[in-house]
Formats: C-alpha cells, sequence, structure tokens
C-alpha cells in the first residue's frame, strides 16, 4: 500500500463541458453564469474537483481546444468577472477548480501565429514550425489527429507549417524558451486568481523530432507513438514547467496526451520527479478501435479491459498516480460503450460506477454520467458539430462510405455523443436552455434527466452519491493494493483491493444474463455490503448487470 496521502488522491473529479451544462442566458450555448447557477447539484454529489473544459477566447475550430488569447474568457460564455464569480462560488462550497491547459498548439486566429506567417523574418517565425516543401508535397508524410496530412501550406511565405490536429490549431514550438516563457506566464496568470490546477491537453506531445523524419508506417498509430508522443525534450519541459510554476502553489496537475504507455507514465507522475501528479491514461479509450483506428469500431473485450487495468494498477502500486474513468468530452457514453444502455440501463450505469469508484487513480465523472446519460441517436450529419467526425465523414465519402453507414459508426464513436446538453428536467430542451441548443437535445430527456433522478433513492444519482461517500470512508478503496481475481472470464470482472486489515471484493457482471461464480468468496462472508439491485442475489450470483462489493475486515 501507498502511504503518501495527498488531497488529490482523494478526491472525485466532476468534469463540466461548459458549452453543454446550462444556458443562462437564451441563446442555446452554456456558460458559466449557467453553471453556477447549478454548482449545488455538483457539490451534493459530493464530487470535490471541476475539471472545466476550456472557456478561453477562441473560435472554437475545435471546440475551444484552439484559443486565440489565453488571457480571456470567450464572451459567449461570459466575462472575466463571471469567471472570478465562479471561483469564489466554487471555493464557498469546498470545490476546487482545475482548467484546461491547451499549449501543444494554439488558434490560427491566436496573434502569436497570424504575425507568425506574415513572413520568414517575423520574430514570431519560431513559435511555430515552418518548413519548406519536398518535391512539391508537404515536408514529410506525417498526418494529423483528424485527418489528412500534419503539415498545410501556406502562400504568404511559400512554406508549410506543422498541426498535428486541425490545420486551424499550429503547433507551439517548445523548442522556443520564449514559447515556454509564455506558457508559463498563462500558468501564473490562472494560478494567481486562486485556480486549483490543470489538466494539460495533450501534453504527451510538445517535444517535437524537430528533423521531422518521414514516418516508415503511414497509419496514425505508429506515427503517434513513434513520433509524436513522448519526444526526446518531454521531460526536461515539464521539469522546468515545475520549477519555474509549479512549485509555488498546492495544486494538482493531470496530463493528458496519446502514447503515453505504462511503462512510460511513471517518468511523467513518478513521486520524485517533479514533473505531473497524475495522467488521464488513454490505453482503454481506444480498446475498441479496429484496424483501421476510431471510425472502423469492434466489440471491445472484457478481458483485454482487465488487462489494461492489471498493467496499469500493477505499475502505480508503488510510485506515482492515476486516474480512474471510462468516459469524457472525446469518448462515446460510458454506459453505452462499456453497458447496455437499454434494457439494462440503471442497472449497468451504477455497475460503471461501481467500478470506476472502486478502482485505485482519482475517478472522474464525466457530466450526465451521474444519471446515465447515453449516446445520443444522431440521424443525418447536418446534426453533428464535431470537427473530427466532419473531416472523417468527408474522407470516408470519398471512399464511398454512404451517410447512413457513417452515421451508424458516428452513433457508437462521435464525440458529439458525449457533448448533447445536460438532461436537467423534462421541459423544453431538458432544461439546459430556451432557445434552440447548439447541439441536439438526446430525446430521451422526458424520462432521463436529473430532476427524476433525484426524485428516486434508487436512481443512478443517488447511487453516485452513495459511492463517493462509501470511496471517502474507506481509504483502502483510493490506497488499496489491487489483484484481479478472474483475469481470463469473458463476463465477470472480479476483483479485490487491500491494505493491512482490510479489504474489499468486488464482483461485476458484465452481461445480460445471471451468472454463477465459484472460488472467490471466502467461506464465511455472506452478504455484500454494497449492491446495485435492491434484495439479495442467492449466494456466488449475480444478477443481469449486477455489482456486489463485500467488505472484509481481519479477523472475520
Ligand atoms: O478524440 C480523440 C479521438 O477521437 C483523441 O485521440 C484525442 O484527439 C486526444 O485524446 C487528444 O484530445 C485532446 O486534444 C484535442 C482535442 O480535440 C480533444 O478534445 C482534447 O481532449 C486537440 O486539442
Amino acid at each position: 500500500m501507498k502511504s503518501k496521502q495527498q488531497w488529490w488522491k482523494e478526491a472525485v473529479i466532476y468534469q463540466v463541458y461548459p458549452q453543454s451544462f446550462q444556458d443562462s442566458d437564451g441563446d442555446g450555448i452554456g456558460d458559466i453564469q449557467g453553471l453556477i447557477s447549478r454548482l449545488d447539484h455538483i457539490a451534493q454529489l459530493g464530487a470535490d474537483v471541476v475539471w472545466l473544459n476550456p472557456v478561453y477566447k477562441s473560435p472554437l475550430d475545435d471546440n475551444g481546444y484552439d484559443i486565440s488569447d489565453y488571457y480571456r474568457i470567450h464572451p459567449m460564455y461570459g466575462t472575466m468577472e463571471d469567471f472570478d464569480l465562479l471561483l469564489e462560488e466554487m471555493h464557498a462550497r469546498g470545490l476546487k477548480l482545475i482548467m484546461d491547459l491547451v499549449v501543444n498548439h494554439c488558434s490560427d486566429e491566436h496573434e502569436w501565429f497570424v504575425k507568425s506567417r506574415q513572413s520568414t523574418e517575423n520574430p514570431y517565425r519560431d513559435y511555430f514550425f515552418w518548413r519548406p516543401g519536398k518535391n512539391g508535397g508537404p515536408p514529410n508524410n506525417w498526418i494529423s489527429f483528424f485527418g489528412g496530412s500534419a503539415w498545410e501550406y501556406d502562400p504568404m511565405t511559400d512554406e508549410y507549417f506543422l498541426h498535428i490536429f486541425t490545420k486551424r490549431q499550429p503547433d507551439l514550438n517548445w523548442e522556443n524558451p520564449k514559447v515556454r516563457k509564455e506558457v508559463y506566464k498563462i500558468m501564473h496568470f490562472w494560478l494567481k486568481k486562486g485556480i486549483d490546477g490543470f489538466r494539460m491537453d495533450v501534453i504527451s506531445l510538445i517535444s517535437k523530432h524537430t528533423g521531422f523524419p518521414d514516418s516508415e508506417d503511414p497509419g496514425l498509430e505508429h506515427i503517434v507513438g513513434k513520433y509524436y508522443a513522448n519526444g526526446p525534450r518531454i521531460h526536461e519541459y515539464l521539469k522546468e514547467m515545475y520549477q519555474e510554476v509549479l512549485q509555488h502553489y498546492d495544486v494538482m496537475t493531470v496530463g493528458e496526451g496519446p502514447g503515453i504507455t505504462d511503462e512510460i507514465a511513471p517518468l511523467y507522475v513518478g513521486e520524485e520527479r517533479d514533473e505531473l501528479n497524475m495522467i488521464f491514461q488513454l490505453e482503454h479509450m481506444f480498446i475498441d478501435w479496429g484496424p483501421e483506428g476510431k471510425f472502423d469500431p469492434v466489440d471491445f473485450s472484457l478481458i483485454a479491459l482487465k488487462e489494461y487495468y492489471t498493467r496499469w494498477n500493477r505499475v502505480f502500486e508503488k510510485n506515482g498516480w492515476i486516474t480512474s474513468f471510462l468516459d469524457n468530452h472525446d469518448f462515446p457514453r460510458m454506459v453505452s460503450r462499456f453497458g447496455n444502455d437499454g434494457k439494462y440501463r440503471v442497472e449497468s450505469a451504477k455497475l460503471l460506477a461501481t467500478l470506476i469508484l472502486t478502482m485505485p487513480g482519482t475517478p472522474c465523472i464525466y457530466f450526465g454520467s451521474e444519471i446515465g446519460m447515453t449516446n445520443a441517436p444522431f440521424a443525418s450529419i447536418d446534426q453533428c458539430r464535431d470537427v473530427e467526425t466532419l473531416n472523417f465523414y468527408k474522407i470516408l465519402k470519398e471512399k464511398g462510405m454512404t451517410e447512413r453507414d457513417f452515421m451508424a459508426i458516428v452513433r457508437k464513436v462521435g464525440r458529439d455523443n458525449v457533448r448533447t446538453p445536460m438532461q436537467w428536467d423534462d421541459t423544453l430542451n431538458a432544461g439546459f436552455t430556451s432557445a434552440i441548443p447548439w447541439i441536439m437535445v438526446n430525446p430521451n430527456y422526458p424520462e432521463l434527466n436529473v430532476q427524476n433522478d433525484l426524485a428516486s433513492d434508487d436512481s443512478i444519482y443517488a447511487f453516485y452519491r452513495e459511492m463517493i461517500q462509501f470511496r471517502k470512508k474507506h481509504p483502502c478503496l483510493v490506497h488499496g493494493s489491487y489483484t484481479d481475481l478472474a483475469p481470463g472470464h469473458p463476463e465477470l470482472f472480479a476483483f479485490r483491493r487491500v491494505v493491512e486489515n482490510e479489504q474489499f471484493l468486488v464482483l461485476l457482471n458484465f452481461s445480460d444474463n445471471p451468472l454463477k461464480f465459484t472460488g472467490i468468496l471466502p467461506k464465511e462472508i455472506d452478504q455484500p455490503v454494497r449492491s446495485n439491485y435492491s434484495g439479495h442475489a442467492e449466494k456466488h450470483q449475480l444478477r443481469p448487470w449486477e455489482a456486489q462489493i463485500f467488505h472484509i475486515q481481519s479477523g472475520t
């Protein structure tokens, strides 16, 4: 067991996608005042930290992950005074706020880039990666996460610039010490306001292989693993950031980024490293991607998911820290992806809540999961808003895919599934807005909403609340060791968490059928201390999507 206690290890994070949480001014878009009006919901759930997706000034090509001014709030979300009030109101409720820090790239409308593209001599030229073309094409064969080349030609100076996301998100050149200084200045600005930390967007990608060699394999996965992630100077940069900024504040940092494997992760979060506190490890978020990537999904395998947990938990048993989550604003709703969002929506949503709240790592709950929100029935491409989906539609349409076939895939994997508005009640637009919402409201809102859940002791919301308190009461669930008890079973997820004199057994039935198990429970143990069903199951049996937690104290 790890002994070093830190507030951010014991905390529960709640993620708010501001555009979709609560509109207060009737423009169909969520905003800061709307969020303030809903803070009690988050506090009453029992969360400690809110991670707020970007609210900075931005042309919103990638919904705010393309920042044009790091020191301003996008007017659509409100003003800096609104932001200051948000922070005050959160702190008054004992909630902490972590902001998204998006500094691998900025927006093409940021003044650095506007100046940079003007001439090869401009002092901002070196804030980005500009290179001449090769054989009439881009400098190399790297491709962007969102489709097409990672280089965009700019006729103004007859050179290409690097963008590993959209062409409106030019990559910042961290080799340039001036860029790093700018980033540290931004961080000090927000930390001095009193925010409680950062979630660092694609931080694994900030150090580039500046020779820009061609990739021998043109696939994105290979390019990310070999060229984009964990670049040569990444740890030097993170250590410098710690020295220059983070060591001066009692805040938490969580790094996000593709390509951080369980082997490499300790280099980012090892306690002696002075880099980051924890990461959003993404490996399990790619678990159902097929040979052609995200838009070629395959069924997920529980055995593979368990293998992922075993490997990652083993690495972090002794040193460093991770997070526990099954969805966020980039991946489908967890109940639709890992549960059964039809007949067993309530049971499977509670089972998944049990999983994330009994696992090692700081749990992160994406808004709406606490009421079991599902993927949305997008029927046509006109209803989609996400740049990734729109780009891949163009690419796959050219390859002959019909809109109908594409939409069937979008309903499974599209990021818009998790960006539909919060379902507060059964009034117009689920109580999210009085105007036309920026993205459709999931039509299941008349039944599936917060108001309904609050009215019942047996709801998903009530279950989350209870489970959060349960985790807080039992440090074993935070700090205990982890062992998978049935790694080869295709439907049963059974694991043990142990500290010196206490242990928990968590049993989860990932199937629509009753499941019998043997050899897991000690003889003397009878009934679970928690289950997502009311009434007892037969001993050694789980009902469909049933979660049972057994508590064993030494001497029993
Ligand atoms: O969204 C993904 C796949 O559909 C991920 O590969 C994602 O691109 C990756 O996790 C990085 O995500 C982050 O940076 C992106 C932004 O679009 C995402 O919303 C953000 O979470 C670029 O800033």
